[in-house]
């Protein structure tokens, strides 16, 4: 037989390829696409179970999900909606541009917005929902597109030139705006805190999922708002953008819609120069269940599509990596026709029409309005999944030779002359040449057709956005008998601290008033801190309710799933809780409900692992409870390094919002949560609580008599001495876990060595650190007036004797105070990593066990030349204290 040629075989598959393609046609045409739909899977199945091994993609081909002929036209007037774009434009560039010449080196971002701003004004003037009317959308803008949501609320006339003018520099008189999207710097503007990549989308996932809890709990009446994140393509990389994907899919928020600029650039370069961010996007997103909604060509680009029916085009389209996509964008017409239309005479053929012009100005899916309305529309009308739409665009889209595509683009910030005239003639800007240097802010008359355009849209979408508001009704005050059976004690029963916050939650829960607001948030760790009576007594929420039944259901505190259920049981995902506890915490601004989180975790995977969520949360003006629980480095026995947290209030200081507490006992904790509460929901204050628990058990005693304001600003003094005569005088300080040692030490410093200590219980050095500072400052600034005293100087000025610290956390907490102490302090700490042993061994190791605080008492005491060093010696020895032992900070 004859050897079929190559280029026979080639012609062969052709006219195989070719009838297959026109039965296709046959069953498209006569049956619908969901008949071929059927077809291709049962053909897949018959090829598989004959061996055939079939590639896995999750990936559609390098073309729009939404085809030409599925397109719809869009509503209002397009040229307008162009005009206004570019006034945007325009105003936002020359923002960060005369801001950089008014003072060099302040920054700004032009072409992350020059990228987006079609993704944007589409938004505005078609979808994003305002406040006015109730709930609207939450949105999460891109951080470095901020110029460009200054500008349009420019023209809207929301803020003026000043405010522009004023771009980065907020202490200038007249008001300024802030470099990024900051609740706490804007709170009638800004809603959530977005420039720290990766933090906008996962709040974003978690805020669609609140929306749902606060409907199916009642506490907020059904709506189809959504909630809007957009985010860059070099973005996705940070793992919280990506990390918690699943969960939308899985509890089918589709109020939810992410929008990624895929501009193909990050700061540095391209995102994936060698690959496709769009294709890599689309398979995480399709696999993990999303809707997914690819815009990555023009209108010019559909007729040419329309004439491909060998797919030829669509496949060229699919074969360029991102890096040469690059390419091509800063390249001319004839660059392009020669290297992308050039690799097949076919494709040169179909683009012979156009000239050079042409083909290099064919727009990209993201650039054009008619292509992001479809997909929003798409996105908005879907239903049962969330969606994500992956929109091609350009960065620095219009800044030409300025930056247009270019690697340099993300960080420029300056235009010269001849670039900015290019600009303003791009976008038909009516800036004269001779005003063209002093790149004026541009704004039409206030009955021009744009400006009346821009408010009858924003009135038919329900107001101004982002637009922040405090729209919940202050609680009119906390239940007192909620708390008091925490301040008589427990009788020498024995409970830990963490016990005592469960009961005291539980019963918050109870609360008539209270009950509905609460929100407890757990990562996993309900059985940890004894919370599983929780679960039947209010249920974990889940959207489906619980469609299995329980393998414990015959027990008393089975797993209980409902849809009104009041935990969120977020599984092992601590930035996922903090996510809701930043959601539950806002919703006083966001939906009115004045929600209290209580977000109960592993300390040690607290500010360590997701400080800055916690620092967006107070960006945020977020209110709630974190208890970081297990914490102290001694009191979590047999765990070791990894776990033992004594770094927790080392971190908690340094965060402005952050009112941290170490409290030991019971009472403590009652009266910091108590007074939490009137605080941030009666009072309205934009704070939020961290408080530590532990899990070691003692009995609690009963709270002393005028204790309450001290415990609330840091410390107070808890047992004065039975021997307040005695020679030899000490002030001891402990707290939390360490605190009972202290007091143990302070009996045996009496009843063996003669020293007359008092015992105080240091509830927050934060708050004394705050405090002293305060004073210090205005002290400085107020010379000649009586000066002010702080709140631990005024504690300990007329106490006597020695001053001896012990904590479970790092030293640096208590040396934070120690300049307003009267006399130096010997501190005992925590530094090093933890260790796995029990609790003696660590406090032994660590060297804070109520040995060391009489030895660290004695040895002060014999520096100070009021007993000799022999005592200190033999209490060494006595105590089994071993001199030599290496020293735990650093082995
Ligand atoms: C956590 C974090 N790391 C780094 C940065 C600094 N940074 C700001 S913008 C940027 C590049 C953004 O690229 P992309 O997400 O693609 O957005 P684009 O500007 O291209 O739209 C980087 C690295 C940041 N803001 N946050
Ligand atoms: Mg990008």
């Amino acid at each position: 037989m004859r050897q079929i040629s190559p280029k026979e075989a080639a012609d062969l598959d052709a006219l195989e390829t070719h009838e297959w393609l026109e039965s296709l046609d046959y069953v498209l045409q006569s049956g619908g696409p969901v008949k071929v739909a059927r077809l291709l899977r049962e053909l897949t199945i018959h090829a598989r179970q004959n061996g055939v091994k079939l590639p896995f993609t999750a990936n559609t081909p390098y073309i729009n999900t939404i085809s030409a002929d599925d397109q719809v036209l869009m509503p209002g007037s397009p040229d307008v909606e162009r005009r206004i774009k570019s006034l945007v434009r325009w105003n936002a560039a020359a923002m960060v541009v005369r801001a950089n010449k008014a003072e060099e080196g302040i920054g700004g971002h032009i072409s992350t917005y020059a990228s987006a701003a079609t993704l944007y004004e589409v938004g505005f003037n078609h979808f994003f929902r305002g406040h006015e009317d109730g709930d609207g959308d939450v949105i999460f803008f891109q951080g470095h597109a901020a110029p460009g949501i200054y500008a349009r609320a420019y023209l809207e006339g929301r803020i003026d030139e000043t405010h522009l003018e004023n771009f980065r520099r907020e202490g200038r008189p007249g008001g300024g705006l802030s470099s990024y999207p900051h609740p706490w710097l804007m709170p009638d503007f800004w809603e959530y805190p977005t420039v720290s990549m990766g933090l906008g989308p996962l709040m974003a996932i978690y805020q669609a999922r609140f929306m749902r809890y606060l409907e199916d709990r009642g506490l907020k009446p059904r709506s189809d708002n959504r909630v809007w994140a957009f985010l860059g393509d070099g973005e996705t990389d940070e793992p919280e953008a990506l990390g918690a994907i699943t969960l939308p899919a899985r509890e089918k928020l589709d109020n939810l819609i992410f929008v990624i600029n895929c501009n193909l650039q990050r700061l540095d370069g391209p995102v994936r120069g060698n690959g496709q961010i769009i294709q890599e996007l689309e398979a995480a997103f399709r696999g993990a269940g999303w809707n997914v909604i690819k815009t990555l060509w023009g209108r010019e680009w559909d007729p040419l599509l329309a004439k491909d029916r060998d797919g030829l085009l669509v496949k060229r389209m699919g074969e360029i990596v991102d890096g040469q996509y690059q390419k091509y964008a800063v390249e001319s017409g004839a660059y392009v026709r020669e290297h992308f239309w050039g690799a097949d005479p076919r494709l040169l053929d179909m683009v012979k029409h156009l000239s050079d012009d042409q083909l290099k100005k064919m727009t990209l899916g993201g650039h054009d309005p008619v292509k992001v309305y479809n997909a929003y529309k798409a996105a908005v009308e879907h239903k049962g999944s969330p969606t994500v739409i992956l929109a091609r665009t350009i960065k620095g889209y219009g800044l030409g030779e300025a930056g247009e595509g270019k690697n340099i683009t993300h960080q420029q910030k300056k235009m010269n002359e001849e670039e900015l005239r290019a600009f303003r003639t791009r976008f038909g800007i009516p800036v004269a040449d001779s005003e063209i240097a002093k790149t004026p802010f541009y704004r039409p008359a206030e009955d021009s057709i744009e400006i009346k355009y821009m408010h009858e849209r924003r009135k038919a979408l329900g107001g101004f956005v982002p637009r922040r508001r405090n729209r919940s009704e202050p609680l009119a005050r906390v239940p007192a008998d909620l708390f008091e059976e925490f301040f008589k004690g427990t009788e020498g029963r024995k409970a830990s601290t963490t016990m005592v916050f469960v009961r005291l939650l539980s019963k918050l829960l109870r609360d008539k008033t209270l009950g509905r607001l609460v929100v407890p948030i757990v990562p996993d760790e309900a059985r940890t801190f004894g919370m599983e009576a929780l679960f039947r007594q209010v249920g974990i929420y889940s959207h489906a309710g619980q469609v299995y039944e329980p393998v414990d259901m015959d027990t008393l505190l089975y797993y209980k799933e409902a849809a009104d259920g009041q935990i969120l049981e977020e599984g092992i995902t601590e930035a996922g809780s903090m996510s809701s506890f930043v959601a539950a915490g806002t919703a006083y601004a966001t939906h009115g409900v004045n929600t209290i989180p209580f977000f109960i975790y592993y300390s040690m995977f607290g500010f360590q692992r997701i400080g800055d969520l916690v620092w967006a949360a107070g960006d945020s003006r977020a209110r709630g409870f974190m208890l970081g629980g297990t914490s102290g480095r001694t009191t979590l026995a047999g765990e070791g390094l990894q776990h033992q947290d004594g770094n927790s209030h080392l971190f908690a200081m340094a965060y402005p919002t952050c009112v941290a507490y170490d409290p030991a006992f019971a009472y403590e904790i009652a009266v910091i949560i108590e007074d939490g509460i009137r605080r941030m929901y009666v009072d309205q204050e934009s704070i939020f609580y961290y408080l530590t628990v532990m899990n070691e058990q003692y009995a609690m005693p009963a709270m002393p008599d005028g204790s309450r304001d001290g415990i609330l600003k840091g410390m107070y003094r808890f047992r004065a001495t039975a021997k307040p005569d005695a020679a030899c005088r000490a002030q001891l300080f402990g707290s939390g876990a360490i605190l009972p040692e202290v007091i143990k030490a302070q009996e045996i410093l009496e009843s063996k060595y003669d020293v007359g200590a008092d015992v105080w219980s240091v509830t927050s050095y934060s708050e004394l650190y705050r405090e002293g500072h305060a004073c210090e400052r205005w002290n400085m600034l107020h010379p000649g007036e009586t000066p002010r005293v702080p709140y631990v100087t005024g504690c300990l000025k007329d106490t006597p004797g020695v001053l001896v610290a012990a904590s479970d956390y790092v030293k640096a907490v208590t040396d934070a105070i120690d300049r307003w102490l009267p006399r130096p302090v010997t501190v005992l700490g925590t530094d090093g990593f933890g260790r796995s042993e029990n609790r003696a061994g660590l406090r032994e190791f660590f060297e804070v066990d109520y040995r060391y605080v009489i030895v660290a008492t004695l040895a002060a005491l014999a520096r100070e030349g009021r007993i000799d060093q022999s005592v200190v010696q033999a209490a060494i020895k006595a105590h089994n204290v071993n001199p030599e032992k290496s020293n735990p900070a650093v082995s």
